[in-house]
């Protein structure tokens, strides 16, 4: 590593995003790149979220980078869904292979980033006082990076240990014989719950929402399928860039309505069978028809009636107030088997919610739990809480938590009018969560990397939006979410809900990765169209 401080380009964060922004700009644009990762390791989302059951709710051959073949070819995952060791192990195979490490300057938190007009640079400031400066700042910093504690009084009286899942440590946690209570039934709740509950003498689950969950069905991948993935490699990431969430399977052209009841039934069977989140791809109308996303919830919430023996238990677990997959639907193994287990106990938050914790456990309205252990799988500051964690500043100072303050506001979800030169991998405004994630990043980092090249080409010294054009993106982004049921789900984090005070905006982009990626070309075949050119 050098010690250089000027830089054409530095990037913030080393997950999936940061690596292969890192792969473009330095290996084929020739860039003078510094990538700054809070951790000591890369991987991002991996390195952080380390609790018990974690694993990606992605199949593993799309959870992949697809920009070189060679890699594809020669890395083999091991099971359906990979667990986070195996990610993380990819991950670092990635940063080997590409010999990034030495551009990646680690345990280096960004604190602040400010624009100097006069000179045309980014000034980035580190938690150590580093002093950095670059004419490209791109941000790689995740959607689901600032772990949500909630502000639950007394939780600095609590004798026992507690941890947010999104903060695991890394020695992992003994639960052998341990009182653990965990607060939060979201897909990482789901995911812990069954793996906890293996060596825990008790688990409570605090559920303040119920959830709809489909089993992963995961397994081993056996000899023939890894064969497949890498015969068909191509194919495979022809599909994740064509469908709208970014996975490698179609949405099945029918509505509810073309079959009859009992088609409908075995149809959702079968897609029960198989897992995963392709059940909701089992009909094109599930997400725009609450008629139609009636059929699935009741299917689901059947299911989950037949799985747990306790009928209050079930009755709560299956209590669930919003359309199937308006909030991002979990997937499990074994979730909802769990409460069969004598040692694990449902507490249901709606009628006696939580009124603090005391130095023993958690109390309710209710009663009080005694705890050794509280896990938080209580979610993150979504999408914009990465951000605004930092204090940036853009032309005549004006600060980006201002800009934001009645919610993100973006073009294309990648780049801030009032922010020359500062592009946003998975900004607010753009497709991220609601697709298979490395498929909008490749897209993202791949749209950022031909846009550079283009102003440096053509010595075009800055790139701006305006807060027309993002006045007009964030309209769209607004009429995307509403032809579809997904501002249903009033509490969920794509509208910012979870975090008290957090303005009330749909964050991501719902209009289908394939549209999305055709406006972004579109923008750039007519001379990066909304941009602003400066010289
Ligand atoms: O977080 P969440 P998550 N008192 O916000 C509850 C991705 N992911 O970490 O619904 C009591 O979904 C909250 O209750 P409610 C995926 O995109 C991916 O589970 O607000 N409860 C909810 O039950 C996912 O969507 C994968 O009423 C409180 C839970 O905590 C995203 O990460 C795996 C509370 C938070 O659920 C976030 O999932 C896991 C309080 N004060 C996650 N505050 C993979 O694919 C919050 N809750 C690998």
């Amino acid at each position: 590593m050098t010690t250089t401080t000027e830089f054409d380009a530095i990037v913030i964060g080393a997950g999936f995003a940061g690596m292969y922004q890192l792969i473009c700009l330095r290996d084929r644009l020739g860039l003078k790149t510094r990538v700054l990762e809070a951790g000591d390791g890369v991987g991002g989302t991996w390195y952080w979220n380390r609790y018990p059951g974690a694993r990606c709710d992605s199949e593993s051959h799309s959870y992949q980078y697809y920009f070189s073949r060679e890699l594809v070819q020669e890395w083999e995952w091991s099971e359906r869904y990979p667990q986070q060791p195996e990610i993380l192990r990819y991950l670092n195979h990635v940063a080997d292979r590409f010999d990034l490490r030495r551009d990646i300057e680690f345990n280096t938190r960004v604190t602040a980033a400010r624009y100097d007009a006069a000179a045309n640079r980014w000034h980035v400031t580190t938690a150590a006082g580093e002093e950095m400066s670059c004419t490209w700042l791109i941000t790689a910093i995740g959607c689901l990076s600032s772990a949500n504690v909630p502000n639950i009084p007394g939780l600095a009286d609590f004798k026992g240990d507690w941890y947010h899942t999104g903060q695991w440590p890394h020695e992992g946690v003994d639960f052998t014989g341990k009182r653990v209570g965990q607060i939060g039934t979201g897909s990482t709740g789901i995911q812990a719950v069954p793996v906890i509950a293996e060596t825990a003498a008790e688990l409570t689950v605090f559920q303040r929402t119920a959830n709809y969950s489909v089993p992963a069905h995961n397994a081993p991948l056996s000899p023939e399928f890894k064969r497949y993935v890498k015969e068909h490699a191509d194919d495979i990431r022809d599909t994740t860039r064509r469908t709208p969430n970014g996975h490698p399977f179609e949405i099945a052209q029918r509505s509810v309505w073309d079959v009859s009841a009992e088609e409908r039934e075995a149809l959702y069977e079968k897609a029960w069978e198989k897992g995963g989140l392709q059940f909701r791809a089992t009909f094109q109308d599930l997400l725009v028809d609450k008629a139609a996303n009636d059929t699935a919830a009741a299917f689901l919430k059947g299911k989950i009636r037949s799985i747990v023996k306790d009928p209050a238990t079930a009755a709560a677990l299956a209590d669930i107030d919003h359309p199937y997959a308006a909030k991002r639907p979990p997937i499990d193994s074994f979730y909802f088997e769990a409460f069969n287990r004598p040692n694990v106990h449902l507490v249901d938050l709606r009628s006696k919610p939580i009124e603090r914790i005391t130095a023993n456990g958690v109390k309710t309205s209710g009663a009080e739990y005694p705890l050794d252990i509280i896990v938080f799988a209580t979610g993150f500051d979504a999408m914009t809480g990465p951000f605004m964690r930092m204090d940036i500043a853009g032309r005549d100072g004006l600060k980006l938590k201002d800009a934001w303050a009645a919610g993100p506001r973006t073009y294309l979800g990648l780049q801030v009018a009032g922010f020359p030169n500062l592009f946003t991998v998975t900004g607010p405004g753009s497709p991220s969560v609601l697709c298979n994630m490395p498929v909008c990043i490749e897209q993202h980092v791949e749209w950022i990397t031909d846009c550079i090249a283009h102003l440096r080409a053509n010595n075009i010294a800055t790139i701006e939006t305006s807060d027309e054009e993002a006045e007009k993106w964030v309209a769209h982004v607004n009429d995307a979410a509403n032809a579809t049921l997904l501002p249903m789900a009033g509490h969920s984090w794509y509208l910012g809900a979870n975090v008290p005070g957090k303005p009330r905006v749909f964050m991501p982009y719902a209009g289908g990765m394939l549209r999305y990626r055709e406006i972004c070309n579109h923008v750039a075949a007519r001379n990066y169209a909304g941009f602003k050119f400066g010289t």
